[in-house]
Order: C-alpha cells, then sequence, then structure tokens
C-alpha cells in the first residue's frame, strides 16, 4: 500500500537525468573563521563559487543536534498533526509544494520569520504553537545564526574594503529584518534506488537562488545539495553535519554590483538511502530596505550594473515567481 502510494506521489514529481557519476566535488572554499586570512578566503570563494564552507564557527555541536533531534521529532508525527501548521502562506508547514505557483520537490518543511511580532502575526501564532522544547531549541538556533551571519557579513565588507564593516551585518541585525529560517525533511525513499539505477534522480529541491542577503545551512551527513559551476555544470557538495556552508543571495549579488555571485543550487535526491534534513537560516534585510550597487563599489554611475528597489518589492516579485526563474533580471537596468 505504501509502496503503490509512494509511486504514485514520485509520478507526480520532476525526475531529472544526471550523469551517472556521483563523485563528490573536491573544491569546496574552506574557511576557518579563526584564521586571520578569512577575509580573503571568504572574498574569493564569493566571487568564484558563491559558497563556501566554514569551520571553527564556534557554535556547539549540541546546538545543531538539538534542534535537529526536535526537527525530526516533528517530523515524525501523523500527517494530520503536521498539517496542523499549514499550509505555508508562506510561513508554515508545506509538503512536496513549494511556493504558489507549481514547483514540487520530494521534500517536507517548516519556514519561518525569525522576527515574527514584527513581520509576519500567522509566523507568530505557529512560534507560540510549537512545543516549548521545539521552540527554546529553534530560538538558541536562531541567535547563533544570526550572530555568526553577521560575523560573516562583516568579514565581507572588510574583504570588500568598504568603508563601514557593519554595511550588511546591521540589515541583518535590525530587529524589523525579515530574516526567515526554514528546516527540510527529504524522507528516504526505495523506489529512488531503481529510479537511480536508470540514471534518472528525483528532485528534492528545484534548482533556484536564494532572494535574501545570506543563507547558513546545515544538514544532517547525508548527501544531496548541488551547486551549479561558472561553466554551468552540477557539482555534488559533500556534507559534513558539522559545519556550515553559507551562501550569497541575490541582494548581496546586487550590493556589491555583481562581485559576488548569487550560487544556483539545488538538492537531488537518489544518493543516499538515509533521509535528509537541513536547516537554512536566511539573513534579509528590513522590508522597506533600499537595495543597490554600494556607491563604493561602482566608481561611475554608468558602471552600476542594477537600479534600486526595496526588499519589500523584489520580495513580492519573488513569491509571485518560479523557483527557476531569473529573478534577478528585475533589478537590471532596461
Ligand atoms: C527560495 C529560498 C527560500 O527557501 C524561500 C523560498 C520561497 C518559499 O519556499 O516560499 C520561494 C523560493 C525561496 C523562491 C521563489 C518562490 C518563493 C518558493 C518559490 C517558488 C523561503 C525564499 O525566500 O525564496
Amino acid at each position: 500500500m505504501v509502496v503503490v502510494s509512494q509511486r504514485a506521489a514520485l509520478n507526480e514529481l520532476v525526475v531529472i537525468k544526471t550523469c551517472k557519476c556521483s563523485s563528490m566535488f573536491t573544491g569546496v572554499p574552506e574557511v576557518d573563521l579563526a584564521n586571520p586570512e578569512a577575509k580573503t578566503l571568504i572574498l574569493k570563494a564569493c566571487q568564484e563559487f558563491g559558497l563556501f564552507k566554514v569551520v571553527n564557527h564556534d557554535v556547539p555541536f549540541e546546538l545543531m543536534n538539538n534542534l535537529e533531534n526536535e526537527v525530526m521529532k516533528f517530523f515524525k508525527q501523523g500527517q494530520f498533526e503536521k498539517d496542523k501548521a499549514g499550509p505555508p502562506d508562506p510561513y508554515g508547514y508545506g509538503s512536496k509544494r513549494i511556493g504558489t505557483n507549481g514547483d514540487v520537490g520530494w521534500v517536507e518543511y517548516l519556514l519561518l520569520n525569525t522576527n515574527p511580532d514584527v513581520i509576519s502575526p500567522n509566523s507568530l501564532l505557529l512560534f507560540h504553537q510549537t512545543p516549548p522544547n521545539f521552540r527554546g531549541a529553534l530560538e538558541h538556533y536562531i541567535f547563533a545564526m544570526k550572530k555568526m551571519c553577521c560575523e560573516v557579513l562583516e568579514l565581507m565588507a572588510e574583504g570588500l574594503g568598504i568603508g563601514g564593516r557593519n554595511v550588511f551585518s546591521k540589515m541583518v541585525r535590525d530587529e524589523r529584518s525579515d530574516s526567515c529560517f526554514r528546516v527540510n525533511h527529504y524522507p528516504a525513499c526505495p523506489e529512488l534506488q531503481v529510479q537511480a539505477l536508470s540514471g534518472r534522480n528525483l528532485i528534492g529541491f528545484g534548482e533556484h537562488t536564494d532572494p535574501q542577503i545570506i543563507s547558513v545551512l546545515r544538514s544532517n551527513n547525508t548527501s544531496g545539495l548541488q551547486i551549479c559551476l561558472q561553466d554551468g555544470t552540477w557539482a555534488s557538495i559533500p556534507p559534513d553535519h558539522t559545519s556550515f556552508f553559507i551562501n550569497v543571495g541575490d541582494l548581496l549579488q546586487v550590493m556589491t554590483n555583481g562581485r559576488f555571485k548569487s550560487v544556483k543550487h539545488r538538492v537531488i535526491m537518489g544518493e543516499s538511502t538515509m533521509s535528509r534534513v537541513s536547516m537554512i537560516y536566511f539573513g534579509g534585510p528590513p522590508l522597506n530596505e533600499k537595495i543597490g550597487p554600494l556607491p563604493s563599489l561602482v566608481s561611475k554611475e554608468e558602471e552600476s550594473l542594477y537600479k534600486e528597489l526595496t526588499w519589500r518589492e523584489y520580495k513580492n516579485a519573488v513569491y509571485k515567481s518560479r523557483l527557476a526563474d531569473n529573478r534577478l533580471s528585475l533589478f537590471e537596468k532596461s
């Protein structure tokens, strides 16, 4: 019975052909936050890949593990219980459907706003309905993510040689910051082994760039994350549950006038029989913040690649788009 319904569900989802080689990409830049050269390494990684791995980050493993356990408890509940936290609007529990424009994936998730009292009353309600242990673990983890995120943003500003080192971090630190937090559960699916044998893989989360400033991802030790390299090929990122993967979002690409790359990424299933759990903090600015290339990174007006939009304007357009759409074109000068 379960197999039949899983097969039916799979048929609804997008299956892609991938190359047979499942080798892991060995070139992921690694940044030790205690290294005095960290800012230079971050700069290089953001220009070349739009992603890097952070080690020596000071976030206790217990904090990540604790939240992962609470997250698993949530996803192990029956469908009826989980649906009480849905549908996502965009915050809340969702399953298979991503956004409201027809994207689907082999994933269930919880999406929360990290400043619900300012940004989203629904998200606030959700926080309050969350069991105390889960809520406590979320609050501690999100606090640590915000701190690390701001530290990294300050290293980026220093690396770029921008006057104020808090030029990016102040947007995320602002009490009206529209940052959000997502936990994704990609259930293991026995059917996938059959698919994988025929060189077909199932989309867990389709290709997209993150619209915010910066994203910090931590997953369990299960593969699946891929990034698109500058030559257009997809590279599988080796998982590491003790580290964080940080990627450049669209707003950071705009503010750096294209020097940093908002990296296209996706999650594909079929490489592992274990279920994958990821937790992602998306650092964003307040809704009213005007985003455009920083004047210090543009020497002449005509060299500016992008026009100015508020995060609210961009976000509204983002939520009307499909995952794979090129949303940055909205910022491009006509
Ligand atoms: C991608 C990054 C974040 O996960 C997210 C996603 C959002 C959602 O799940 O509701 C979007 C997607 C993301 C971009 C395009 C739109 C909106 C789904 C979708 C199809 C929370 C975000 O901010 O943008």
